[in-house]
């Protein structure tokens, strides 16, 4: 898999490089496209850079976010927004220890999941030591382990139009006069497929704990930490988040925050 990226990023640079070349080749043996005000030349040069710029948006979102190591790890995960839902079935969920928890998977797959929490530890695990940005300023090394979002995925299988990851949330992050509003967040294909997209149930080798999202929470490392829905309560694969929410894809995305937090 790495050396097959290897292959296609060092296809793509060698692309661009020649694609570069013979249009400055193409400057010299063209006068009039020597002239930089010249209409040809500088459509020639904006579909140069557009490409490259698809290439490299392509290539980098493949590409791992940097793991760390045990003695990394300098403080607690610092928890931040909601963190202790007093949802009546989340309240529920805590005095049970997560017993009766199923998160299902529904929406645009073949095989529709209700997955226990023993279910989920049963599967595929990954573990990984990484760095949360918070928008705010702050970060913190923690690890996480969970089971990979794309197993999840190819356990209930795709259907076609498939394209956004809808996770919801037991909390409302906000109380409002036509009633609660409750945390939600998506993301695409390309982040739900990434190695690294988990949905953690344990942090720095406990079980997570109520602070930073038990029992199931979203880590997709190439992104900020307000991606990362904690408290996960169902997942929905859709082809559009326009009708959710304020219809941009995530409680602070509804709020000005943008939609793809890459880092
Ligand atoms: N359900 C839910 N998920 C959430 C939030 C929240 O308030 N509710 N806050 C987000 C923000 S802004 C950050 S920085 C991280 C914080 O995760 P932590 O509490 O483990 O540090 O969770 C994100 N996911
Ligand atoms: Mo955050």
């Amino acid at each position: 898999m790495y050396e097959r990226r290897i292959t296609r990023r060092t296809a793509l640079r060698l692309g661009g490089a020649g694609l570069a070349t013979a249009t400055l080749g193409g400057c010299k043996a063209f006068d009039q496209l020597a002239d930089p005000a010249n209409p040809l030349r500088r459509y020639m040069e904006r579909a140069n850079r557009l490409t490259m710029a698809a290439q490299r948006g392509l290539l980098d979102r493949d590409a791992l976010a940097q793991e760390f190591q045990w003695f990394d790890i300098r403080q607690p995960q610092r928890p931040n927004g909601v963190t202790n839902p007093q949802d009546a079935e989340y309240v529920t969920h805590v005095a049970s220890g997560f017993s009766d928890y199923r998160l299902s998977v529904s929406g645009l797959v073949q095989r529709p999941q209700i997955l226990s929490l023993a279910e989920l530890q049963s599967m595929p695990t990954r573990r990984q030591i990484t760095r949360h940005d918070c928008v705010e300023g702050w970060s913190c090394i923690a690890q996480w382990t969970g089971v990979p979002l794309s197993a999840v995925l190819e356990r209930a299988g795709l259907r076609p139009g498939a394209r956004f990851i809808l996770l919801r949330c037991f909390d409302t992050i906000e109380r409002s006069l036509s009633g609660g509003i409750k945390y939600y967040e998506t993301i695409d294909m390309v982040d739900a497929m990434h190695p690294q997209t988990i949905l953690a149930f344990g942090m720095n080798g406990s079980a997570l704990p109520v602070p930073n999202g038990a029992p199931l929470r979203l880590r997709v490392e190439r992104q900020l930490g307000y991606k990362m829905a904690k408290y996960i309560r169902a997942i929905e694969v859709v082809d559009s988040f326009a009708g959710i929410g304020r219809g941009r894809g995530g409680y602070w995305e509804d709020r000005g925050y943008e939609w793809y937090a890459g880092i």
